[in-house]
């Protein structure tokens, strides 16, 4: 899943592709890279990022889908807002990616009302707060836990569980010791949640803390996330480095290939 933040002020890429063009020659090139899912977002939700109004989203947003109607790969819009959710499904979008988990009031019906695929992440708190000291019993466990139980009500709500992905949501309301043991739980959330799990490590500070390497800095890092994430479990991985990490992805499967596994 190749990323594309239509945002003044997203932690690693903002402003880079805030006008339509540019917008659209980088979902075009993840394409060329590899991408098989575009995920398009116009809202940051790095830590301290206040809500972004519905309306602006969707100035940012329903211009590049338009654009982008017809491209070989499915579309996903990184929005927790219901009101964004339903002008992007009406705009052709294939999956909503809700770093709310579909917990807004109307969510869950509104993706339900379509055909349109889910992924549902966990997060502590909100972008505002959520890492103002984090803690957890057992991460692991509690973060199955509560995943389990948003694809409990999304399946109540009529939503099919070929339809949903389960996602931990590095980073959001974590210490690096807690996204370390998520990355690496990915075998075990889809067990417990009876989901695909999708992992988003690309660029994240837990990358910056175990290499010491500022944001601009962490393409290695993230390509071996990435090779962690998929080795443990994950069906899918959201990444801004598209090409580099198809190219680890596809020597890793080789191998795995080779041994069996
Ligand atoms: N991470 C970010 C945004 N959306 N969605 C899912 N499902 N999983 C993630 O890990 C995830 C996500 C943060 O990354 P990015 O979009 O690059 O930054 P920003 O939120 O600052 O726009």
């Amino acid at each position: 899943m190749g990323v594309v933040n239509l945002t003044p002020d997203s932690f690693s890429d903002g402003g880079r592709f805030l006008g339509e063009a540019e917008a659209l020659a980088h979902a075009r090139a993840l394409v060329d890279e590899g991408a098989d899912i575009l995920d398009i977002g116009a809202e940051s939700s790095r830590p301290g990022a206040a809500p972004v109004p519905a309306n602006v989203q969707c100035a940012r947003l329903l211009p590049l889908l338009d654009a982008l109607s017809g491209t070989a790969v499915p579309i996903s819009v990184d929005t927790r807002d219901v009101e964004v959710m339903r002008a992007a499904l009406d705009a052709g979008a294939s999956m909503i990616n809700d770093i709310g988990a579909l917990s807004a009031p109307g969510a869950l019906a509104c993706v339900a009302a379509g055909e349109a695929a889910v992924c549902l992440m966990h997060m502590r708190g909100d972008p505002l707060t959520m890492q103002q000291a984090p803690a957890y019993r057992d991460v692991v466990s509690e973060v199955a836990g509560f995943l389990q139980s948003r694809v409990d009500a999304a399946r109540s709500a009529g939503i099919a569980s070929d339809r949903i992905v389960v996602d931990p949501g590095l980073g959001f309301g974590k210490t690096l010791a807690h996204n370390v043991a998520l990355l690496g739980a990915g075998d075990r959330l889809r067990a417990e949640c009876g989901a695909p799990v999708l992992v988003g490590a690309s660029r994240k500070s837990m990358l910056g803390e175990l290499t010491g390497r500022p944001v601009g800095d962490r393409l290695a890092a993230s390509v071996a996330a990435a090779i962690a994430a998929v080795a443990h479990g994950a069906a899918v991985v959201r990444v801004h480095d598209v090409a580099a990490t198809r190219d680890a992805l596809r020597v890793w499967q080789a191998v795995h290939g080779m041994a069996g596994g």
